[in-house]
């Protein structure tokens, strides 16, 4: 066997979990991965994207030298470029100088408005603090978002709205100490697949009883006691029956109801209507099953909700989380070990990058930008003058591609983020970014949106970088630099320190800080900042990383929140109403598409189209139960087209009972038959949230010389 030269520990780059990596290297090289026995998080198991998913860092596709376009882009005339030819190569001073000159330009013409910023999940927090920092002081905007609001804006909004926080109120791994929990809108085998072992090992080992609510028969479901198979879009009637016969039965907690929350009174009178015989005609759940769910729920001693994309990714998401936090509520089912509301976070750093201020709406720390105290302590904390920062609230990412206009957005800088492939209904997503005036793009490779940029900058890849990321359970954990970045690249925190300051120079304002010698500085400024991260310091999770909050340098962390009471003090109760989906089905569309994500890639594609786990799943496959597949004359591996209002693809089919009658699925990772040229734009007007989870569609059977489509040929603007 080969011996490493070292042997780094590290933490995975793809989801939310946080397993823990030992790269191993020799002559600079990573060559294997391996983890511990007594890792935190993952105790010695990684799923196939951590443990053989890196080798990206060393794709020949990898852009590693800065570069900018060769022709000058025109907004309305704006085209993409992916091939190398179109750009030249420059010194990073060229690119930074570039960049600082154009962004000052537009800034100077038409204010803090003109300007937009996506950050990014897949940074480390000390990326997205200093991104988020720079357009707030130097540029005075909050048009700062990331994929959060695509995710899991939802959850977050109404978990803020009857609790007051937004992370999971529990620790992962503490489902073996549940006797019951609810899995909805998630598929954990393939999304979070450590926290699917642990989900099976508290079955099997110590006997929990697991209810699944998906419209799909995820791979979970052969590990459950009850599934409830219903039509997507219809959890707040499921839900909230199962609320009217915990009331009815008097299943439910007074105790906790009465010292605990608000609002109670309320909510039970608009429950009464959900009725199981409702819930059944909407959903298509035996009325049965919602019973027998309520009873499992609501007796047992330590019952939890995990859920994630299903639940959020709706118009009515926000409402879809308030029904299952109303169900904790109901019970008494949080604030203790082996209970809670748990949203699985997608994104390794996605509740780092929130926390870190990547958003519209927020400081770092979920400070409002709308509240004078908070704005005068960024003031102070970031040496700007009093009043500088702005006190509006900022755009959200799909509401940054609407407003991109004359007279709105001219410029966007993004940092590792693909709306060209993430946003929905990318048609429009496409004739919104021609007519940007300037783009910047920050990525390890030329993505679908940066091959709109004028300017690229190379950033390292976790491997290449000190940082931190916070897991899905709200811990802070070291990412260390394992090899050298390759070519010119830079870590993000050292371009936009550079950047920060050559555009401080040209505007000739107070000088904020950027000269950090090492990340572990950055992260200690923001914990001078947010209280939560006032103890997370460096040293103090070399080994094990730390739960936040974290409040001072003594603080053992959090590994569950709530024990005493809710941040808002009360929980309150909400009333629901059941509403439909924004698109339904006809005699023209007669399928509902649901879109997600398969094991072995990352949304885009990005990252794993570029690794050998694009072998393992090379093309896009729509799924369709054997019901519908006979109906309409196809096969697993015929090509069909699938249509909705907005545009159409072409794909091979897979046949498979995976998906419900009337159901089918498509996987968002493939630029040659890309989901998104068929989801709909329609957003949760409290969170913004697009819902991806539910469009109506036509499927036709098609033939295999259709696969080289054209519009695939347009959402790549080349094959
Ligand atoms: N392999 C892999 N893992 C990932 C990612 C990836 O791209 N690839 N991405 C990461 C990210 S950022 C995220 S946010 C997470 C997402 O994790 P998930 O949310 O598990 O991912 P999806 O594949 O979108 O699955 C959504 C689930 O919701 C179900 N669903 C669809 N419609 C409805 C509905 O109306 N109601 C309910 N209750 N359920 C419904 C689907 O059947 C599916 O089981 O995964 C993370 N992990
Ligand atoms: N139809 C449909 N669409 C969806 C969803 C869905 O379920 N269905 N889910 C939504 C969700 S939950 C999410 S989270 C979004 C994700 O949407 P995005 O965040 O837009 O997608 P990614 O492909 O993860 O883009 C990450 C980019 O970061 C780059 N990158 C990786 N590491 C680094 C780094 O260290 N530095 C820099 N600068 N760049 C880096 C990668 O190369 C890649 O280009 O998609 C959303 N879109
Ligand atoms: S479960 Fe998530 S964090 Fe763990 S190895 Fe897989 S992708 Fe990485
Ligand atoms: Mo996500």
């Amino acid at each position: 066997m080969i011996q490493p030269d070292r042997i780094v520990s590290t933490t995975c780059p793809y989801c939310g979990v946080g397993c823990n990596l030992q790269m191993h290297v020799r002559n600079e090289t990573i060559y294997r991965v391996t983890t511990p026995f007594d890792a935190v998080v993952n105790r010695g198991t990684l799923c196939v994207k951590g443990r053989y998913g890196y080798d990206y860092v060393y794709n020949k596709q990898r852009v590693t030298t800065p570069l900018i376009r060769k022709k000058l882009q025109k907004p309305g005339k704006r085209t993409q470029a992916f091939d190398l030819d179109e750009w030249r190569q420059v010194s990073w001073d060229e690119a930074l100088d570039y960049t600082t000159q154009r962004l000052v330009e537009i800034y100077q013409r038409d204010g803090s408005d003109a300007l937009a910023v996506y950050c990014c999940a897949k940074a480390t927090n000390e990326d997205n603090y200093l991104l988020q920092k720079m357009f707030r002081a130097l540029f005075q905007t909050n048009n700062i978002d990331h994929c959060t609001r695509l995710c899991h804006a939802g959850s977050v909004v109404a978990l803020q709205m009857a609790v007051g926080s937004s992370a999971m109120s529990n620790t992962a791994a503490e489902v073996i100490h549940n006797d019951v929990f609810i899995l909805t809108g998630a598929n954990a085998s393939e999304n979070h697949p450590i926290i699917a072992l642990q989900m099976k090992k508290a079955i099997q080992k110590y006997g929990a009883k697991l209810i699944v609510v998906d419209p799909r028969r995820i791979e979970l479901v052969n590990y459950a006691t009850l599934w409830l198979p219903e039509k997507p879009g219809t959890d707040v009637p499921v839900f909230s029956a199962m609320a009217h016969v915990i009331l009815k039965e008097k299943l439910f907690n007074p105790e906790f109801i009465d010292t605990r929350t608000e609002n109670f009174q309320d909510f039970a009178a608009s429950m009464e209507k959900f009725t199981p015989e409702f819930a059944e005609i909407v959903s298509g759940v035996d009325r049965n099953l919602i019973v027998a769910a309520a009873r499992m729920y609501a007796s047992a001693k330590n019952g939890a909700i995990y859920w994630a994309l299903g639940i959020p990714q709706h118009v009515h998401g926000t409402d879809n989380a308030l029904a299952l936090i109303n169900l904790a509520l109901l019970t008494g089912h949080i604030g203790r070990l082996g209970t809670g509301l748990n949203p699985l976070r997608g994104q390794n750093n996605v509740q780092g990058a929130s926390d870190s201020g990547a958003m519209p709406w927020h400081y770092p720390g979920y400070q409002r930008v709308d509240d004078e105290a908070a704005a005068i302590k960024f003031e102070k904390g970031w040496n700007q003058p009093s009043g500088s920062l702005n006190r509006q609230l900022g755009l959200t990412t799909t509401e940054i591609v609407s407003h991109i206009a004359p007279d709105g957005v001219r410029a966007i800088h993004i940092m590792g983020e693909n709306p060209m492939m993430s946003e929905p209904d990318l048609n429009h997503t496409r004739h919104q970014f021609e007519q940007l005036e300037f783009l910047v793009g920050q990525d390890l490779f030329i993505n679908e949106s940066h091959a709109f940029a004028d300017v690229f900058l190379p950033a390292a890849t976790f491997a290449e970088k000190d940082g931190t990321f916070t897991n899905t359970d709200r811990r802070v954990q070291r990412v260390r630099q394992v090899i050298p970045p390759r070519g010119e690249s830079r870590a993000d925190w050292e371009i936009i320190c550079d950047l920060a300051q050559r555009i401080e120079a040209r505007l000739e304002v107070p000088t904020a800080r950027w000269d950090y010698a090492h990340p572990s500085e950055i992260l200690e400024e923001m914990g001078t900042l947010v209280t939560e991260y006032a103890g997370v310091k460096y040293k103090r999770i070399e080994q094990v990383g730390l739960q936040t909050p974290v409040y001072d340098d003594n603080h053992p962390g959090t590994p569950f929140l709530f024990a005493e009471k809710f941040p808002r003090g009360r929980g309150k109760f909400h009333p629901l109403e059941y509403h439909a989906c924004a698109e339904s089905i006809d005699q023209e569309y007669p399928f509902i598409l649901t879109t997600g994500r398969v094991l072995e890639h990352w949304h885009g594609g990005s990252l794993t189209r570029h690794s050998w786990l694009d072998d393992l799943y090379p093309e896009a496959l729509v799924e369709i139960n054997p019901v519908d597949a006979e109906a309409l004359g196809v096969k697993s591996g015929d090509t069909v087209n699938v249509r909705s209002r907005r545009g159409s693809i072409h794909l091979r089919c897979k046949v498979t009972e995976k998906t419900t009658p009337g159901v089918v699925f498509i996987p968002f990772h493939f630029h040659e038959a890309p989901a998104n040229i068929l989801t709909i734009e329609a957003i949760d007007p409290l969170a913004k949230i697009p819902e991806y989870k539910s469009c109506a569609v036509a499927v036709t059977r098609a033939s295999e010389k259709d696969l080289k489509n054209p519009e695939a040929q347009q959402a790549r603007g080349r094959y």
